[in-house]
C-alpha cells in the first residue's frame, strides 16, 4: 500500500485551499471542497474494507452509493490543510444505505465533513446527470463576487450578462452562464436543493451575499471557473461607479460565442 501523503488527490486538496486561502477567499473556515475519486486510485492508498467509524448525511443520495469522495472538514480553515491534511480533510464513502458516510481517512480528531455537504452531494448528482466526468464541487467567499451581490440585482440573466461584458474571456469561459441564489440560510439541505436546481443549468453559481459554488471535471477546471468570475467582479466593482465610454456589445459578444463555437445562452443576451 502507497503512502497517502503521496496521493495526487491529496496534494491538489493541499494546494488549492492554501491557494484560495492566500487569495483571501477563504477567511477562518469559509469555504468547502468535495473531490470525487475513482475507486481504484483509493484503492492504492487505503484498504477500502476498514471503515474508521460512520456519518450519518442528512439526506439520502441513491446516485452516490460507493461513491468516494475527499471533502473539507467542517470548522476548518483552509489556512491549516497544507500542514495537517489528516485532520482538515476526510476520504469518505456513500454506504449503501444512500443516508451514511462511511469515514475511510481522516478527520483524525473526530470531526466530520463541511455543514455544506447536501449542497456538495446534490450539486454532484445534479452536474453527474449533465457530465458524467463531473469530480468536483468547490464552495468559497470571493471578495468582489460577493460585493458585487451587495450592488447588483440577483438574477440569472442580468448578472451573467453584466459579468460576461466585463472582460472578453468570460463567455468563452462559461458560455452556460451563472445562476444567482438571493440570500438564504446556508448549511441545510433547502439551500442545496437550490443550489442543486441551478446546477442543471449552470456550473457556477452564486449565493447572493455569501458567496459561490463552481463544478467541474477537474480542480483547475472549476477554480478556473471561479476565478474568472471573481476577476470580472473586480472589474466589475472598480468600474460601476464610474462613466461608461466603452463595453463589449452583444453582437460582439455573439461574435465571440461564433467564433469559439460555442453553445451558449443567446437568451441571455439583449438581442
Ligand atoms: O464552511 O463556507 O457556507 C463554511 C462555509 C459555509
Ligand atoms: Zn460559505
Amino acid at each position: 500500500m502507497k503512502d497517502i501523503f503521496t496521493a495526487p488527490f491529496l496534494s491538489e486538496m493541499r494546494k488549492t485551499t492554501a491557494n484560495m486561502y492566500r487569495l483571501g477567499w477563504d477567511e477562518r473556515n469559509g469555504g468547502n471542497i468535495s473531490y470525487m475519486l475513482e475507486e481504484s486510485e483509493v484503492a492504492e492508498y487505503l484498504d477500502l474494507t476498514r471503515v474508521i467509524r460512520t456519518i450519518p448525511i442528512g439526506f439520502s443520495a441513491p446516485e452516490l452509493i460507493g461513491k468516494i469522495f475527499i471533502v473539507t472538514g467542517t470548522g476548518k480553515y483552509f489556512k491549516n490543510v497544507e500542514s495537517d491534511p489528516e485532520t482538515n480533510l476526510g476520504i469518505i464513502r456513500i454506504a449503501d444505505d444512500a443516508c451514511t458516510a462511511e469515514l475511510l481517512w481522516g478527520y483524525r480528531d473526530g470531526g466530520k465533513f463541511t455543514s455544506e455537504l447536501p449542497a456538495h452531494l446534490m450539486s454532484h448528482m445534479a452536474r453527474l446527470k449533465k457530465d458524467p466526468e463531473n469530480r468536483v464541487v468547490m464552495h468559497t467567499h470571493p471578495t468582489a463576487t460577493l460585493a458585487m451581490t451587495h450592488v447588483h440585482e440577483l438574477d440569472d440573466k442580468k448578472f451573467t450578462h453584466t459579468i460576461w461584458e466585463m472582460c472578453t474571456e468570460c463567455i468563452v469561459v462559461f458560455p452556460d452562464g451563472i445562476g444567482v441564489l438571493p440570500w438564504m440560510v446556508c448549511g441545510n439541505n433547502e439551500i442545496g436543493i437550490a443550489t442543486a436546481e441551478k446546477m442543471n443549468d449552470y456550473r457556477l453559481v452564486v449565493w447572493g451575499l455569501h458567496g459561490i459554488y463552481g463544478a467541474g471535471k477537474t480542480m483547475d477546471e472549476t477554480f478556473g471557473l471561479i476565478e474568472t468570475v471573481e476577476k470580472a467582479a473586480q472589474l466589475y466593482m472598480m468600474i460601476a461607479h464610474l462613466p461608461h465610454k466603452n463595453t463589449i456589445l452583444d453582437h460582439e459578444l455573439v461574435a465571440v460565442a461564433e467564433a469559439f463555437g460555442l453553445t451558449y445562452r443567446k437568451d441571455f443576451l439583449n438581442l
